[in-house]
Protein backbone atom coordinates (compact mmCIF):
# COMPACT_ATOMS: atom_id res chain seq x y z
CA UNK A 1 0.00 0.00 0.00
CA UNK A 2 1.26 3.48 -0.89
CA UNK A 3 2.10 6.15 1.82
CA UNK A 4 -1.23 7.77 1.86
CA UNK A 5 -2.25 10.96 4.20
CA UNK A 6 -4.28 9.84 6.86
CA UNK A 7 -7.79 10.42 7.45
CA UNK A 8 -8.23 13.54 8.75
CA UNK A 9 -9.19 12.41 12.90
CA UNK A 10 -7.08 9.79 12.35
CA UNK A 11 -7.27 8.01 16.23
CA UNK A 12 -10.11 6.56 17.29
CA UNK A 13 -10.83 6.50 20.87
CA UNK A 14 -9.56 3.27 22.93
CA UNK A 15 -11.99 1.39 23.37
CA UNK A 16 -12.67 -1.25 26.44
CA UNK A 17 -9.87 -4.07 25.02
CA UNK A 18 -7.59 -1.10 24.86
CA UNK A 19 -7.72 0.19 28.11
CA UNK A 20 -7.86 -3.07 29.80
CA UNK A 21 -4.44 -4.45 27.87
CA UNK A 22 -3.01 -0.56 29.38
CA UNK A 23 -4.27 -1.55 32.68
CA UNK A 24 -2.57 -5.05 33.05
CA UNK A 25 0.89 -3.18 31.17
CA UNK A 26 0.55 -0.28 33.94
CA UNK A 27 0.38 -2.76 37.01
CA UNK A 28 2.90 -5.48 35.96
CA UNK A 29 4.88 -2.01 35.41
CA UNK A 30 4.35 -1.80 38.98
CA UNK A 31 5.03 -4.33 40.01
CA UNK A 32 8.35 -5.17 38.55
CA UNK A 33 9.13 -1.39 40.01
CA UNK A 34 8.36 -2.10 43.29
CA UNK A 35 10.32 -5.36 42.99
CA UNK A 36 13.22 -4.04 42.89
CA UNK A 37 13.80 -2.13 46.47
CA UNK A 38 11.57 -5.19 48.38
CA UNK A 39 14.08 -7.76 46.63
CA UNK A 40 16.85 -5.94 47.63
CA UNK A 41 15.71 -5.93 51.36
CA UNK A 42 14.18 -9.56 51.89
CA UNK A 43 15.73 -11.53 48.28
CA UNK A 44 19.16 -12.00 50.19
CA UNK A 45 20.88 -11.33 46.70
CA UNK A 46 23.60 -9.04 48.02
CA UNK A 47 27.07 -9.46 48.66
CA UNK A 48 28.42 -8.15 52.12
CA UNK A 49 29.55 -4.51 51.36
CA UNK A 50 33.19 -5.49 52.64
CA UNK A 51 35.36 -3.79 49.80
CA UNK A 52 39.39 -2.92 50.74
CA UNK A 53 41.87 -1.13 48.68
CA UNK A 54 44.69 -3.19 48.23
CA UNK A 55 47.85 -2.86 45.81
CA UNK A 56 47.93 -6.15 43.28
CA UNK A 57 51.66 -6.62 44.95
CA UNK A 58 49.95 -6.75 48.57
CA UNK A 59 47.26 -9.01 47.52
CA UNK A 60 49.61 -11.50 46.01
CA UNK A 61 51.53 -11.52 48.99
CA UNK A 62 48.78 -12.37 51.13
CA UNK A 63 47.17 -14.67 48.91
CA UNK A 64 50.84 -16.60 48.74
CA UNK A 65 51.09 -16.70 52.38
CA UNK A 66 47.66 -18.13 52.45
CA UNK A 67 48.39 -20.96 49.76
CA UNK A 68 51.95 -21.67 51.33
CA UNK A 69 50.40 -22.27 54.85
CA UNK A 70 46.91 -24.71 53.85
CA UNK A 71 48.48 -26.26 50.30
CA UNK A 72 47.57 -29.83 50.14
CA UNK A 73 48.45 -30.92 46.99
CA UNK A 74 48.67 -29.74 43.57
CA UNK A 75 46.26 -30.34 40.00
CA UNK A 76 47.59 -29.10 36.82
CA UNK A 77 50.18 -26.86 38.21
CA UNK A 78 47.82 -24.60 40.36
CA UNK A 79 47.48 -25.30 43.98
CA UNK A 80 44.43 -27.31 46.09
CA UNK A 81 44.28 -25.00 49.63
CA UNK A 82 42.55 -26.91 52.13
CA UNK A 83 42.00 -24.09 54.65
CA UNK A 84 40.28 -24.27 58.37
CA UNK A 85 36.90 -23.49 58.55
CA UNK A 86 35.89 -19.99 59.89
CA UNK A 87 39.27 -18.66 58.16
CA UNK A 88 40.10 -16.02 55.65
CA UNK A 89 40.36 -17.55 52.20
CA UNK A 90 41.97 -16.05 48.76
CA UNK A 91 41.83 -16.06 45.00
CA UNK A 92 43.58 -14.95 43.00
CA UNK A 93 42.27 -13.80 39.38
CA UNK A 94 44.78 -12.99 36.56
CA UNK A 95 44.79 -13.18 32.92
CA UNK A 96 43.95 -16.39 32.68
CA UNK A 97 43.79 -18.16 36.04
CA UNK A 98 41.90 -18.53 39.00
CA UNK A 99 44.22 -19.84 41.87
CA UNK A 100 44.33 -21.65 44.24
CA UNK A 101 41.91 -24.58 44.17
CA UNK A 102 39.72 -24.52 47.54
CA UNK A 103 38.51 -27.64 49.65
CA UNK A 104 35.79 -25.83 51.42
CA UNK A 105 33.69 -27.79 54.08
CA UNK A 106 29.99 -27.83 53.89
CA UNK A 107 27.97 -25.99 56.28
CA UNK A 108 30.84 -23.82 57.66
CA UNK A 109 31.41 -20.42 56.65
CA UNK A 110 34.63 -18.80 55.32
CA UNK A 111 35.08 -14.72 54.46
CA UNK A 112 36.59 -15.14 50.98
CA UNK A 113 39.51 -12.65 49.63
CA UNK A 114 38.91 -12.06 45.72
CA UNK A 115 41.00 -9.75 44.04
CA UNK A 116 42.56 -9.45 40.60
CA UNK A 117 46.20 -8.86 39.49
CA UNK A 118 45.94 -7.15 36.36
CA UNK A 119 42.82 -6.02 34.60
CA UNK A 120 39.29 -6.65 35.54
CA UNK A 121 37.65 -9.93 35.55
CA UNK A 122 34.12 -11.66 36.26
CA UNK A 123 34.23 -14.00 39.06
CA UNK A 124 31.17 -16.83 38.07
CA UNK A 125 30.36 -20.01 39.88
CA UNK A 126 28.99 -23.08 37.97
CA UNK A 127 26.70 -24.52 38.39
CA UNK A 128 24.97 -21.91 41.03
CA UNK A 129 25.33 -18.78 38.91
CA UNK A 130 26.64 -16.91 41.23
CA UNK A 131 28.61 -13.50 39.80
CA UNK A 132 31.09 -10.60 41.30
CA UNK A 133 33.10 -8.54 39.47
CA UNK A 134 37.10 -8.35 40.32
CA UNK A 135 39.24 -5.50 40.06
CA UNK A 136 42.39 -5.22 40.58
CA UNK A 137 43.76 -2.52 43.55
CA UNK A 138 40.21 -3.83 45.61
CA UNK A 139 40.09 -6.79 48.18
CA UNK A 140 36.18 -8.50 48.22
CA UNK A 141 35.62 -10.14 50.56
CA UNK A 142 32.36 -12.34 50.79
CA UNK A 143 31.12 -14.19 53.41
CA UNK A 144 30.36 -17.13 51.86
CA UNK A 145 29.00 -20.41 53.29
CA UNK A 146 28.59 -23.56 51.05
CA UNK A 147 25.59 -25.32 51.48
CA UNK A 148 25.46 -28.18 48.87
CA UNK A 149 28.45 -30.96 48.48
CA UNK A 150 30.55 -30.96 45.07
CA UNK A 151 32.47 -29.36 42.58
CA UNK A 152 31.94 -26.43 41.59
CA UNK A 153 33.42 -24.31 37.91
CA UNK A 154 34.62 -20.48 38.78
CA UNK A 155 34.45 -19.17 35.06
CA UNK A 156 35.86 -15.81 33.96
CA UNK A 157 32.79 -13.94 32.74
CA UNK A 158 34.03 -10.46 32.18
CA UNK A 159 36.16 -10.89 28.52
CA UNK A 160 40.02 -10.61 29.56
CA UNK A 161 41.75 -11.26 26.71
CA UNK A 162 42.85 -14.25 24.25
CA UNK A 163 42.88 -16.83 26.90
CA UNK A 164 39.40 -15.85 28.40
CA UNK A 165 37.62 -19.03 27.68
CA UNK A 166 40.73 -21.01 29.43
CA UNK A 167 40.10 -19.13 32.75
CA UNK A 168 38.84 -21.91 34.88
CA UNK A 169 38.85 -22.24 38.50
CA UNK A 170 37.87 -24.54 41.21
CA UNK A 171 35.77 -25.47 44.48
CA UNK A 172 35.63 -28.23 46.01
CA UNK A 173 32.90 -28.33 48.77
CA UNK A 174 32.67 -31.49 51.19
CA UNK A 175 31.19 -32.88 54.59
CU1 LIG B 1 39.18 -13.01 32.95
Amino acid sequence: MAISTPERVWWKPVDREEKLWITIALIWALILFFMMPYWHAVGKQNPSQETYRVTPQEYQKRANEFIQKYQVGTEKGIPVVEPPPGSDIYIIARMWSWSPILKLKKGKSYRLHISSLDLQHGFSVYPINMNFMVLPGYDYVLTITPTQEGEYTIICNEYCGLGHHLMIGKIFVES
